[in-house]
């Protein structure tokens, strides 16, 4: 081992905004361009983790950098010992509340202390969690928005052709339930059978339009029904899951570990698929999915498919990682594709370094 120990040093975040090949058109928002905060964590002994985060807003994102650069601050010449650090920051919100920004913040943090230490015992991330790299199954989330059904024409097969996917996810929530019908026959006409099919509604529906609409397309055959009301909405989600044959699939916005709980234990999720900037990093995922695992619940990723590919590799209920491939124009090394998964490079740490003229080129005057 190189060190004994790791000390924090200083982080330095910068703001990017990357243009995206198809907009984002959603129920939660139409994205023409991808903020994305860059956190790099120095230590004191040389080495430096490496992260980042992918807030949805703009304007989100000096809030984000300030509360980053002050816990980093409150940390200096401290040893980094993230799921501890985790549990430290989690009690820091408690007067304030765990949800928003500054659970963002710790996750950022967390995500770059994890690749700085497996970074300096010389090991992928996977491997230095107890795990092993290799494949993770992934279906491709890079399209199939809200475009008018006839746009999503040709889409599904350019999206199964970018890495050999056995799996897409199609954005619902049209005024019309017979539009969404409709974008579901078009994109199932064109990929087949053998292609599995995951809707997402982005909470875009009221509880009373998500129980006809969940019901009327309960018979297409979907892999799953992603978060068909608010996130909040516990008791409404475990009626859909009741009553529907098709899993009803929540998670990307749980703030912790005991939303999770929270959620499986009113039975409002089949599936659950945490987003590492909300849950907590790799910490908040390891104090996380053991609960799903426990209840026999399969567990998927949402965004962040470098690092969450390590993470599904020491999930015992591993299920699907979610492919977006909006970070790469900032890589330097994007992670590649072959059969539907994603392959972890052998790298040190997340595998994770950036493209240092991309960045610049892509700086944010958030
Ligand atoms: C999503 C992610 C990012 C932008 C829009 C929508 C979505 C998902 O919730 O699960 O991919
Ligand atoms: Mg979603």
């Amino acid at each position: 081992m190189q060190h004994e120990k790791l000390t924090l040093h200083s982080v330095d975040v910068r703001l990017v905004e990357v243009p995206l090949k198809r907009s984002v058109i959603s129920r939660v928002g139409v994205f023409d361009w991808w903020p994305v905060v860059l956190i790099d964590l120095d230590t004191e002994q040389g080495i430096t983790g490496q992260s980042y985060l992918e807030p949805y807003l703009k304007q989100s994102m000096k809030y984000i950098k300030a509360v980053i650069e002050d816990i980093a601050a409150s940390r200096a010449g401290k040893q980094i010992s993230p799921l501890i650090d985790f549990l430290d920051g989690r009690r820091g919100l408690n007067l304030v509340g765990h949800e928003g920004l500054s659970m963002i913040a710790i996750s950022g943090l967390d995500m770059a202390a994890w690749d700085a230490l497996s970074r300096s015992v010389r090991m992928p991330l996977a491997r230095f969690l107890g795990g092993d790299i290799g494949p993770v199954p992934a279906y491709n989330s890079n399209g199939l928005w809200l475009s008018s059904a006839d746009a999503l024409a040709g889409e599904a097969t350019e999206l199964v052709n970018e890495g050999g996917f056995a799996a897409l996810k199609l954005r619902l929530g049209r005024d019309r339930v017979e539009d969404d019908l409709r974008a579901i026959k078009i994109v199932r006409a064109e990929v087949g059978a053998d292609i599995k099919l995951m809707v997402d509604f982005n909470q875009g529906l009221t509880f009373g339009d998500a129980l006809h609409r969940c019901h009327a397309l309960d018979g297409e055959g979907l892999h799953w029904f992603e978060e068909p009301t608010t996130y909040t909405n516990l008791v409404g989600h475990a009626q859909l899951a009741r009553e529907l044959k098709t899993p009803i699939q929540i998670g990307e916005n749980f703030y912790g570990p005991r939303e999770l709980a929270r959620a499986i234990s009113a039975g409002a999720a089949d599936y659950v698929m945490p987003d590492l900037m909300r849950i907590g990093g790799v910490s908040g995922w390891m104090r996380s999915v053991p609960v799903a695992a426990a209840a026999g619940i399969e567990v998927s990723t949402h965004l962040y498919p470098e690092v969450s590919a390590h993470l599904m590799r020491i999930t015992e209920t591993a299920h699907w990682l979610e492919w977006q491939d909006w970070v790469n124009p900032i890589l330097a090394e994007p992670f590649e594709l072959a059969n539907g998964s994603i392959v972890i490079p052998d790298r040190l740490g997340s595998g994770i370094t950036w493209n240092e003229d991309a960045v610049s080129k892509f700086a944010s005057d958030a």
